[in-house]
């Protein structure tokens, strides 16, 4: 499916994608990233054994090196390496989102009708057996929790999402695994950020699962997401999560990385 035309005049969009052994999909992620709709790709390779950095970079991604295992580990790499964006894309890296969706995720930010949007793979066509039901289960249970601990309605802990990067760096994200995507979803509520939710749609993933699949992944996953929703429920919102310059990269440091 071809992407709508991006408007001349969009603001600057870094699609960030954390891989670990990637390298079936990874060049095929990136392949279907609408190009005209971003100024970069950054792959955070985290610890890979297999050729996921070469591949990336030949399908044209500039690829960060992060030697800590943990998808947050991966996602504050490529943060660290982003080159000013105004909007910022997280994407997986497995082949499970659809790229092509892009334009659609971003549309609530450039109509500024939300500063944070999450693709929801409950609201959207999920392929059957994608989403284990544990996944399912899960998700309901967390943004339930979220609803009544916060006030905000989610219906997916989605990892393709798009955020204002001053909303990003507002947020400052701390998690350095499982506990990512509840953790930006719950300290943006808190925060009083404009969080909406578009369908997306979604797909069994290329190469060995890690994660969902796995019955150590499910468990650590769950504790972790439901431990982030408790916490943040208890901190003060004002409570400084860490030194507020850490989020966002000053020029100097992107361009050392490039
Ligand atoms: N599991 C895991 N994934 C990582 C890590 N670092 C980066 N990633 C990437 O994060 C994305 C999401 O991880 P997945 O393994 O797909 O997790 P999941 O979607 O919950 O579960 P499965 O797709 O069933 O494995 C993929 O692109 C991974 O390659 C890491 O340390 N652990
Ligand atoms: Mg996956």
């Amino acid at each position: 499916m071809n992407a709508s035309p991006a408007p001349p005049d969009r603001p600057r969009v870094s699609v960030l994608i954390p891989a670990q052994n990637e390298e079936k999909s990874i060049g095929l992620v990136i392949q279907e990233i609408p190009k005209d709709w971003v100024d970069e790709i950054i792959v955070a390779d985290n610890a890979s054994t297999d050729r996921t950095a070469e591949v990336a970079q030949e399908a044209g991604a500039r690829v960060v090196h992060e030697s800590t295992p943990g998808y947050g580990a991966a996602c504050l790499a490529a943060m660290k390496a982003m080159n000013r964006p105004d909007i910022v894309v997280f994407l997986d890296g497995d082949h499970s989102d659809y790229p092509e969706d892009l334009p659609k995720l971003l549309a609530p930010i450039l109509e500024n009708r939300a500063d944070l949007v999450i693709g929801s793979r409950t609201l959207g066509l999920a392929e059957k057996g994608s989403l284990t039901p544990q996944q399912r289960y899960g998700n309901a249970l967390a943004t339930r929790l979220i609803r009544w601990f916060f006030g905000v309605s989610f219906t997916d802990l989605g990892p393709f999402r798009a955020v204002r990067a001053e909303t990003l760096k507002r947020i400052g994200m701390v998690d350095r695994n499982y506990g990512w995507t509840v953790e930006m979803q719950v300290k943006a509520a808190r925060l009083g950020v404009r969080c909406t939710e578009i369908p997306v749609r979604y797909r069994k993933r290329i190469g060995v699962s890690k994660i969902s699949g796995t019955v150590s992944g499910t468990v650590k996953a769950g504790t972790k997401i439901l431990w982030t929703i408790f916490k943040y429920s208890i901190l003060p919102a004002g409570a400084p999560a860490q030194p507020s310059n850490a989020t966002l990269p000053e020029r100097s440091q992107t361009e050392n990385r490039a």
